[in-house]
């Protein structure tokens, strides 16, 4: 049977040295109130905006509330929605701005490569058993371990809304093996018997949680009636490590044919983000 602590937070301004040690103790930084709330609504909306009618914030509702059938990535209405999200410029740029960049600079202490995907993710109720299952995304990336990922709530999480947990010092043990699973990904690796104390909280809006790319983390489910969980997430590296290919395409480019770089860059504003990765000088 496996249970839940709290997270061991941390917060900006912390020596970065101080941070690192943490992160290679644990596996993982969780920063708390990290992204200014103005952000987070603002992107937020945008999303909304993509994911009406099924997925909306009615006047007076803080929180997202699924309008519609539940859906998890992959399914007809994300085929729908997704393409709509991932064509926002605001949402490419959003791991780019300087406060999340010198962050993730600070954890790699060197200079950062942020990966080109970008992922959304809107964990629906009503789909228990299709959340994320346990993973690392060393397996999922294709990455060594100076990558991480940096994942971010745009509103306030608690326990039924499906939040996202670790497992604490699971970086520790290398790569393990994995096997097939219902869920976003479709894998799921080895999670060892004695395993059975995970780390998570509820999440406020703007916070964000770092995790080693062998770190073992995953979703649980949305347990609510009615709200959606709707955050967002990428990856990034020292620069000059090596990222291989899969992470240069836009996420879920390799299944929906209308999602490519070209249709989500017509009507961007700035063109300084566009095919930025070109001259990184270790593609595999
Ligand atoms: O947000 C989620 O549901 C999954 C996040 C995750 O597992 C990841 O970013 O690798």
């Amino acid at each position: 049977m496996s249970h839940n602590l709290p997270f061991v937070t941390s917060h900006a301004g912390e020596d970065p040295q101080v941070l690192r040690n943490r992160f290679q103790e644990w596996g993982y930084l969780y920063l708390k109130s990290f992204v200014d709330s103005g952000r987070c609504e603002a992107q937020l909306e945008e999303i909304l905006e993509a994911t009406n009618p099924h997925v909306v914030r009615p006047q007076g509702s803080v929180l997202p509330q699924l309008a519609g059938d539940p859906f998890y990535e992959t399914d007809a209405i994300w085929d729908e929605v997704y393409p709509k999200v991932q064509s926002l410029e605001s949402f490419h740029s959003f791991f780019h701005q300087p406060d999340l960049q010198e962050l993730m600079q600070q954890v790699v202490d060197d200079k950062v490569f942020v990966y080109p995907i970008k992922m959304a993710r809107i964990s629906t109720p009503r789909k228990v058993g299709y959340e994320t299952p346990p993973h690392q995304d060393a397996y999922s990336h294709h990455a060594g371990p100076t990558m991480a990922g940096i994942w971010v709530a745009l509103h306030d999480i608690s326990e039924a809304m499906g939040r996202v947990k670790v497992l604490p010092k699971s970086h520790l043990g290398g790569v393990r093996k994995v096997f097939q699973a219902e869920g976003v990904g479709g894998v799921q690796c080895e999670i060892y018997p004695h395993e059975t104390q995970w780390h998570v909280s509820n999440f406020e809006q703007g916070d964000v949680l770092i995790f080693h790319s062998c770190t073992v983390h995953r979703a649980e489910p949305n347990l609510t009636q009615n709200t959606a969980r709707i955050s967002i997430d990428t990856r990034f590296c020292d620069y000059g490590a090596p990222v291989f290919s899969t992470n240069l395409e836009p996420h879920h480019g390799w299944r929906i044919d209308t999602l490519g770089w070209e249709s989500i860059y017509e009507g961007w504003n700035n063109p300084e983000l566009k095919y930025y990765w070109k001259t990184y000088p270790n593609l595999f």
